[in-house]
């Protein structure tokens, strides 16, 4: 008996080693451990030795039982972590291979400039509107005291859109400036306000360095019942020196818009050479900036605010032309030519 059993298990063990894969092993385990296996088979019959024996075979019995039991388990992991690795080479993927940077973007100039605008005007208190780049004949031109047969409507070449509109409102075109929406804003709100509006602009014109048929302004408003160009003056002055960071001083020369009464061009004094004259001023030591005025009361009519009560003034900026200023760019087309090389380097 005791020969059998060792001849079972060497037998066994042996068959273990060779088998190659888990199927296998499990063909074998039943075949030696299972219910009717030859070693349980063994063991049933312990119970017809005789007495004497009986201690000695079943003890070693119980000791083949366990090596065999550990030599299958051993097997097992064996066979497991092999399939794993098996497994982990068909998809290889090396870890010391660096990764790929992922591109990342950032804000255009212009809307970073925007942004920067939007952020000091409103800590002195001025809200932030938006209006459509659809806009009708109406608010383009006629409620801005631009009638149909004025001159000044041949300052703005203007794209029309296709259909006729209604009697009021007129025809549809892209707008030419942000001041529509000064209208739009009085309607809204009535008196008092103190709003900017930054937007998109187009005119149908020739492109150069300096003009493109796409580009950004920023309107402002202020509405009250005492108000001036003296808080005109103040409120650029601090705007523009939170802007570049430098005591900027600003100029008022006249200048004629339909919507304006009396009407002003700004300059202000040049951020780089602090008035003494260089490139970006053309050596005059002033910028010009924008169109202003005090709201003629034609407008403040059309926005439906009492014009014998209130009184406002209004400017008009080229983001665009800002932040070329700022960023001494000297051709505005650049700025939405799509051209990664340029853009990057703001
Ligand atoms: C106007 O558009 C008036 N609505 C401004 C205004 C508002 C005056 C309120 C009075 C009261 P103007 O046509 O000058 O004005 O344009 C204002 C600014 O827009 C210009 O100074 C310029 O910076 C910018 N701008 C005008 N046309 C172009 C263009 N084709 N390309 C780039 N910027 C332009």
């Amino acid at each position: 008996m005791e020969k059998k059993l060792k001849n079972l298990e060497e037998e066994c063990l042996k068959a273990v080693i060779k088998a190659e894969n888990l199927e296998e092993l499990k063909k074998l385990e039943i075949k030696y451990l299972g219910r009717k296996g030859k070693l349980t088979l063994i063991l049933r019959g312990l119970k017809d030795l005789p007495k004497e024996q009986k201690p000695l075979i079943g003890k070693l019995s119980n000791e083949v039982k366990n090596t065999l039991e550990k030599a299958f388990e051993e097997k097992k992991q064996k066979l497991e972590s092999a399939g794993i690795e098996k497994e982990l080479k068909k998809e290889f993927f090396d870890t010391t291979i660096p990764g790929k940077a992922r591109k990342i973007g950032h804000i255009h100039p212009i809307s970073r400039l925007q942004e920067e605008v939007e952020r000091i005007f409103s800590q002195m208190g001025f809200a932030i509107m938006d209006g459509p780049e659809a806009e009708s004949e109406y608010y383009n031109f006629e409620g801005l005291n631009i009638p149909e047969d004025h001159p000044a409507r041949d300052m703005q070449d203007t794209f029309f859109i296709k259909g006729k509109g209604d009697k009021k409102h007129g025809r549809m075109v892209l707008r030419t400036h942000t001041s529509p929406v000064q209208i739009r804003t009085m309607e809204k709100y009535g008196a008092p306000l103190r709003v900017i509006i930054p937007g998109r602009c187009f005119r149908y014109e020739a492109t150069d360095a300096s003009h493109d048929s796409t580009f950004y302004q920023v309107e402002g408003l202020l509405v009250d019942e005492k108000t001036s160009l003296g808080h005109l003056k103040g409120i650029l002055a601090e705007f523009l020196t939170r802007l570049f960071s430098k005591p900027v001083k600003i100029r008022f020369r006249p200048g004629y818009f339909p919507f304006v009464e009396p009407g002003l061009e700004v300059d202000f004094s040049c951020f780089i050479c602090k008035g003494k004259g260089c490139r970006v001023c053309k050596h005059t030591g002033w910028i010009e900036f924008m169109g202003a005025g005090m709201v003629h009361e034609n407008v403040l009519k059309s926005g439906g605010i009492d014009s014998k009560k209130y009184q406002g003034w209004a400017f008009g900026f080229g983001l665009t032309r800002l932040t070329m200023m700022r960023h001494e760019i000297d051709d505005i087309r650049l700025l939405t030519s799509g051209n990664l090389r340029f853009i990057k380097q703001f």
